[in-house]
């Protein structure tokens, strides 16, 4: 029997990446979407299957991580082998704003979606979308033997779910992973999100439609590799025998000002032409370096970063500029551009 996987985010930057991979290897998805009053999928309209198709293998149901009868009903009814909980509010300067929603879905919908598991399909295998943002102001290079100290309420959010997963996994000995990824990024990133922001103000103003670009810190240090990667590195972790904890991350950091050089260089451009400080962009505390070291993926997992810094900040650029010399709307470029 083809496995079966729920994915909590499956409209996300990740979430879609992993439907891609998912499908690819024979799984049926079902993938959990959020009533909205305007379309939210997307990233995911090229998977889109109609329910009467024959062979119909991503299924979209309703529901949020703030509704845990929902989930529950949903995980009975599924029963799948594999759950990837990739929903959040992901922003962190965003959680600053809303950090008691921040905390109730990142945090609190741990707690009821691995109670779901725990009483619908309790040998299923859990994967938590942890992340680099729990290490905070810990010095770099970071692993899994570091010391957490978050520095925002999404980070601490997303360590109250890290030590849920262990604690689940201890207490009632569920096969639950948290995967500490560093940051990762792709043409389908939100657009908020430094990275996307910077590649996608330099296809604009390459085609003469902005001349200038505003950003906060520009001396944090992150460790950037490309999302689909990661997505395999999700996977793999819920192939393995026992269930453990790894961080994925390229072993690379730079600052956002080499972010910004590199990504104007690829399109001809000077950034300090057009690149100015704004300080609304700024954090209230922040988290100045990230630096991944994922060597235990790598030798368990045999999972490794292969897109670096330069390839990254180049093939955003290009994508970006790609949309707009084509006047493709976002999903379309992902089909043709990254097929
Ligand atoms: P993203 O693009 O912001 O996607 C977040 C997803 O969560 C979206 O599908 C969103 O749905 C969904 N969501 C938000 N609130 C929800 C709620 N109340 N109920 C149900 N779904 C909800 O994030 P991403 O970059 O793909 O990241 C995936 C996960 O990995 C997140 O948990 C993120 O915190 C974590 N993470 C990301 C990185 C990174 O560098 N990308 C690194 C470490 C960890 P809508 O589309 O409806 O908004
Ligand atoms: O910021 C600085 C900002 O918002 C990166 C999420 O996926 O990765 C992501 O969190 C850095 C920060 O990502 C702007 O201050 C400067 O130091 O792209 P970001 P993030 O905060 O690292 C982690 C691993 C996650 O888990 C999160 O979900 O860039 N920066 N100027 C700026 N950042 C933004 N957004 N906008 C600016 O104008």
């Amino acid at each position: 029997m083809a496995p079966t996987a729920f994915v909590t985010g499956i409209t996300g930057q990740d979430g879609s990446y992993l439907a891609e991979l998912l499908l690819s290897k024979g799984y049926t998805v079902y993938g959990l979407i959020r009533r909205s009053s305007t379309f939210n999928t997307d990233r995911i309209e090229h998977l889109y299957q109609d329910p009467h198709a024959k062979d119909y293998r991503l299924r979209l149901v309703y529901g949020d991580m703030q509704d845990g009868s929902r989930l529950t009903r949903l995980l009975h009814e599924v029963r799948p082998d594999e759950i990837y909980n990739l929903a959040a509010q992901s922003h962190v300067k965003v959680s600053f704003d809303t950090a008691e929603q921040t905390g109730d879905v990142g945090a609190l919908g741990v707690t009821r979606l691995l109670e779901a598991m725990r009483t619908a399909c309790p040998a299923a295998r859990f994967y938590q979308a942890s992340s680099s943002e729990m290490y905070g102001s810990v010095p770099p290079p970071q692993s899994e033997a570091s010391a957490f100290s978050p520095r925002s309420p999404y980070a601490i959010s997303k360590l109250y779910g890290h030590h849920l997963v262990a604690n689940y996994r201890e207490a009632y000995g569920l096969f639950a992973c948290s995967g500490i990824l560093f940051n990762h990024e792709s043409p389908r990133r939100g657009g908020t999100f430094v990275t996307r922001k910077i590649s996608r103000a330099v296809a604009s103003i390459k085609a003469g439609k902005q001349d200038k670009l505003f950003l906060g810190n520009l001396d944090a240090r992150r460790d950037w590799g490309f999302a689909p990667e990661y997505v395999e590195g999700m996977w793999r972790m819920l192939q393995q025998p026992k269930p453990d904890d790894y961080v994925l991350a390229t072993g690379e950091t730079h600052s956002v000002r080499e972010f910004a050089q590199r990504a104007f260089a690829r399109a001809g451009l000077d950034w300090q032409k057009h690149v100015q400080h704004d300080a609304r962009y700024l954090r209230p505390t922040e988290v100045d370096a990230l630096q991944g070291d994922a060597t235990k993926a790598a030798r368990t997992l045999q999972w490794q970063a292969r897109t670096r810094f330069d390839a990254l900040a180049d093939l955003m650029v290009d994508a970006d500029m790609y949309a707009l010399q084509h006047g493709l709307r976002e999903f379309e470029v992902r089909q043709r551009f990254f097929p």
